[in-house]
């Protein structure tokens, strides 16, 4: 069995710090005989944050331990001292990741750049000592208030990963292999179906100023919609991205037809959503080193009148137009930085 490392979807639990009970008590002190009232207050309760960070790849570690706790506020105390605030719980979490409240379906929030930060569950508030209750007419006050409870939230959180481009096409088509060309990414490779079980991001560095992210997604099959192969599962991988980039095995290895290949996987984007079929995008011709290669492209060609950069993942032949396409498309007008 393999062991669990990617988890994008997980149900937690939130438990915000109760606030502390304030106090009362009275000064005891030699000669003060009527010292008054000095009960301090209660700390607050610690509050749950989520915080987005760059270095966490997804849910894993929540899905493992889906309970997370703030601290408690303390109890006041005499001679006017506060009870210590509870300790806030923040958890770390990958960019991109949604939460829903998993009791009344309300959207909470989402974290999308590297530090963001949110509140998923309030810490109660501290009680007052009986220090408050003194007035002209009442020295001598035993009144305090309790803290009040810290909040428990029931969350569902989604993690779609935030990135500029995303790869689509069939399993084998070569998208691992085209994002280990664009990129420092090293997704693993080989002659399978299926090899990429979740999505890699990887970093188009064009200088150091222009940079892009680009997602491999897991490949998709015809009627993906109904759960064929792994699904539309992973598609919410792309919901966030800008632009797509369709690879196409025009050597049709296995008995593949890319024209075929290329209409299923716009329907399938259709159907999991309609707003990525509004999405722009740019056909990949690619394994163009292969012999039946250019035939199918010519029927491509005709059938549906896209104008695909060809391309030899593998030999790193087209790539350099595949990354003028995107910056072209990302950062119209600008030159690239020598460096
Ligand atoms: N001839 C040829 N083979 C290629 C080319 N690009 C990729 N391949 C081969 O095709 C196979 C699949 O490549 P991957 O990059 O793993 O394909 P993928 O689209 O990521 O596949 P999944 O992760 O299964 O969805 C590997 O054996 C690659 O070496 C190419 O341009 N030409
Ligand atoms: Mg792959």
């Amino acid at each position: 069995m393999k062991p669990i490392t990617f988890v994008d979807r997980v149900r937690i639990q939130a438990f915000a710090g109760n606030g502390g009970h304030g106090v009362a008590t009275f000064l005891r002190a030699k000669f003060v005989p009527h010292g008054g009232p000095d009960g301090g207050d209660g700390g607050h309760g610690g509050s749950v944050y989520l915080k987005a960070s760059k270095d966490v790849a997804s849910l894993l570690d929540l899905h493992f331990a889906p309970i997370v706790k703030a601290g408690h506020g303390e109890k006041g105390r005499g001679q006017q001292q506060y009870g210590r605030g509870g300790a806030d719980k923040i958890v770390l979490v990958p960019l991109g990741t949604e939460v829903v409240d998993a009791e009344t379906e309300e959207f909470v929030g989402e974290v999308l750049a590297d530090g963001d930060l949110l509140k998923i569950a309030q810490g109660g508030k501290g009680g007052l000592g009986n220090l408050h209750f003194k007035t002209s007419t009442h020295q001598a006050p035993t009144e305090f208030t309790e803290g009040t409870p810290g909040e428990i939230k029931t969350l569902r959180l989604t993690m779609k990963t935030v990135a500029d481009v995303g790869l689509v096409g069939y399993p084998n088509a070569g998208k691992s292999t085209l994002l280990s060309q664009l990129s420092a990414a090293r997704p693993k490779v080989a002659s399978y179906p299926f090899t990429t079980l979740h999505p890699q991001v990887g970093t188009v560095m064009f200088d150091p100023v222009h940079t892009l992210r680009v997602a491999d997604v897991p490949g998709l099959l015809k009627d993906a919609h109904k759960g064929v192969g792994l699904g539309h599962h992973f598609l919410r991988h792309i919901e966030r991205t800008r632009f797509l980039l369709f690879v196409l095995d025009m050597a049709g290895t296995d008995g593949r037809n890319p024209t075929e290949d290329f209409l299923n996987l716009r329907e399938e984007l259709r159907l999991y959503n309609p707003e990525l079929d509004n999405c722009p995008y740019r056909v990949l011709a690619n394994k163009m080193d292969e012999t039946a290669s250019k035939k199918n492209l010519a029927a491509f060609k005709r059938r549906t009148k896209e104008k695909p950069i060809e391309m030899s993942a593998v030999l790193g032949e087209g790539v350099e137009e595949v990354k003028t396409c995107l910056f072209e498309t990302f950062f119209p007008g600008e030159e690239r930085i020598e460096f």
